[in-house]
């Protein structure tokens, strides 16, 4: 019998199929032990023989800084290590919550840091990955703000402060965006559906991939008279995300996540 007229081998050659794993907004923070734990566990259990993981912003609740190393800091930076370490490249964008993850972090990770956009060829396909947060053209606070905690001699000059000092700004920071946030509209916060519109014909991408919304969905629109999708992941919380895509398919996956 040779090994294709085996039914059992194409069975597993077909489970073996190769994936990319996409995640983002875990907001992971030592306050929310079960979602660390879920991160844990799905390293552990869901990154064996895969092709790629890509984070697409928000790993972190926030992020202060690569010399703030703590007991949590370090498991994370571990369990990203250990998929590097099996030469399964992990790439990483940055949220509104982790802009501070730098070059010490990457390296001591595996992680490669990516840009916002980044456009990337998915087993053939054309696809664009962001974290989101520019995508909310409407949310012109936001934007404003965004535009001073990008620019390096802020980040610089706040990389220069006390780690008492920087947990302190990012702890206001948190507030005031809460207190602003609470004012802002739904429609707001979300995408402005004519930048989605426009980044995805700048890139010529008919498949967008992104986070921060906390709104998980695949919406299909049209980008100069072609079929297209934006795929939003979700947030970890009670539940977790996954957007898993091969050679033929994708599936957007949501699991529970147990009570800590
Ligand atoms: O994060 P979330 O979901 O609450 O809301 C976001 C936008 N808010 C933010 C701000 C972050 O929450 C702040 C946390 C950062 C933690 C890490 C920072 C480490 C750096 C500091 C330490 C070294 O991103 C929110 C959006 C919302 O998403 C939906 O898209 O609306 O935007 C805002 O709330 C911004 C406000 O509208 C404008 C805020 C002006 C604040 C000016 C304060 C200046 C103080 C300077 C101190 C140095
Ligand atoms: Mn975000």
């Amino acid at each position: 019998m040779t090994l294709l007229s085996n039914p059992l081998n194409w069975w597993m050659i077909f489970n073996s199929r190769m994936a990319t794993l996409f995640i983002s907004d875990l907001h992971l923070q030592p306050q929310k032990p079960a979602v660390v734990q879920a991160f844990l566990q799905f390293v552990q259990t869901q990154t064996q023989g895969i092709d790629a993981l890509y984070i697409l912003g928000d790993l972190f609740e926030a992020w202060i800084g690569d010399d703030f190393d703590n007991d949590f800091s370090d498991a994370i930076k571990t369990a990203l290590s250990s998929v590097t370490a099996r030469d399964i490249p992990v790439f990483l964008i940055h949220g509104n919550r982790d802009f501070l993850i730098g070059e010490r972090f990457a390296a001591q990770t595996g992680c490669e840091i990516l840009p916002d956009p980044t456009l990337i060829d998915l087993y053939g396909f054309p696809t664009l990955l962001m974290h989101g947060d520019t995508l909310c053209t409407d949310d012109t606070a936001y934007l404003e703000f965004r535009r001073m905690v990008r620019n390096p001699n802020w980040q610089n000059e706040l990389l220069g402060k006390s780690i008492p000092d920087r947990l302190a700004i990012a702890q206001n920071l948190r507030d005031v965006s809460k207190e602003k946030t609470g004012g802002k509209t739904a429609e707001i916060m979300d995408v402005t559906q004519s930048e989605v519109e426009r980044v995805m014909a700048e890139h010529h991408v008919r498949r967008l991939i992104h986070g921060h919304t906390h709104r998980p969905q695949v919406h299909q629109l049209n980008i100069a008279k072609t079929p297209a999708e934006r795929i939003v992941l979700g947030d970890w919380d009670k539940y977790g995300w996954v957007l898993k895509v091969d050679q033929t398919t994708y599936q957007l996956e949501q699991f529970k996540i147990a009570e800590g």
